[in-house]
């Protein structure tokens, strides 16, 4: 299955291609930039991710054929219908009407066509929905107008990254509205999950040439994933209309080799997983304070502030565990 699949791809691109150099008279093709758009060019951004080279695909070689076909057949119908039957040409119209072949071809036809691109979209549908097994999370959060990044399998607390500013970006050669101030890192050849989210408003992570595009809906996460072959510097945008500043908030995803990987993880004070979660002892919990960790504050930062709390100890509940994603807190002293 797979490789008649990429034997399709190969006729198919053989054909694009021949069609490409017919429609352009030959003309040389500059080479598009990887990770950002090209000034002038033509076709979608090249990808770095399996799931964007079956996108392309899809749209390339199945879906432009076909909607290619289907207007210029469109339109020879149009002009024959014109030229054959207009008033001059043809002055005694025919007096019949419904033809049963006919209205069976055009009912039947356009199914099969929808049945034929339904294929190929499910197919990719489905790999979008099928992650395999990730090597690390990044948690994404849309604001009002920046992105925050968070690797809780690296301990990795949410940084902010936010647009570089124009005079930055033009010293350090990078495109200005791409690039950003603390892009986040990936490794290459690692399957990396991504959870999506807002914090305000509908934002959108998407990044082109990974051929990801998810929504960052307030109060609900959304998941996606992408596998990078090569190592480089990938840009995105905000795709959902957020705000004023909604063009001011691009996406840039770092893509290196795992011992820089592990360097950049270690710069940012992150490390391998804990096994065990941090948890709260009862005596963290100030006298008559309600559960800290439901007061909405991280609660390790309140307790070494208090550390008699006598009552506390046998009336309050134990604090809730930590969240996961939030940086390691302090153990608290013991009560007595
Ligand atoms: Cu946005």
């Amino acid at each position: 299955m797979k490789s008649r699949f990429q034997g399709m791809r190969a006729l198919a691109t053989g054909v694009a291609a021949g069609a490409m150099t017919a429609f352009l008279g030959g003309a040389a093709l500059a080479e598009d930039l990887v990770g950002q758009p090209t000034p002038g060019a033509i076709d979608l951004q090249p990808g770095v991710t399996p799931l964007r080279h079956d996108a392309i695909f899809f749209h390339n070689m199945i879906l432009m054929p076909i909607i290619t076909a289907i207007t210029l057949f469109v339109a020879a119908l149009l002009i024959w219908c014109i030229v054959r039957y207009n008033k001059r040409a043809n002055p005694v119209p025919a007096r019949w009407s419904h033809n049963t072949v006919v209205e069976v071809v055009w009912t039947l036809v356009p199914v099969l066509i929808l049945v034929f691109i339904s294929i190929f979209s499910f197919k990719l549908l489905f790999a979008y929905h099928d992650m395999p097994k990730p090597y690390m999370t990044v948690k994404a959060t849309g604001y009002q107008w920046y992105w925050g990044y968070e690797l809780p399998d690296q301990k990795i607390p949410e940084f902010v990254s936010n647009i570089l500013p124009e005079d930055q970006a033009k010293a350090k050669g990078v495109p200005y509205r791409l690039a950003a101030t603390e892009p986040l890192v990936v490794p290459v050849n690692k399957v990396v999950r991504v959870l999506v989210t807002g914090a305000d408003v509908i934002h959108a992570f998407a990044v082109p040439s990974f051929g990801i595009i998810t929504d960052a809906v307030p109060g609900r996460v959304n998941e996606t994933w992408f596998k990078v072959e090569k190592v480089g510097t990938y840009y995105g945008q905000c795709r959902e209309l957020c705000g004023v500043d909604h063009a001011f908030m691009p996406i840039e995803v770092r893509v290196v080799t795992q011992p820089e990987f592990d360097a950049w993880v270690a710069s940012k004070g992150g490390g391998k997983p804990a096994p065990t979660p941090t948890t709260l002892s009862a005596a963290a919990t100030p006298a008559g304070a309600p559960n800290a960790a439901a007061a909405g504050q991280p609660a390790a930062a309140t307790a070494p502030e208090n550390p008699a709390a006598p009552a506390a100890a046998s009336t309050a509940k134990p604090a809730a565990p930590a969240a996961t994603t939030t940086q390691p807190a302090p153990q608290a002293p013991a009560a007595h």
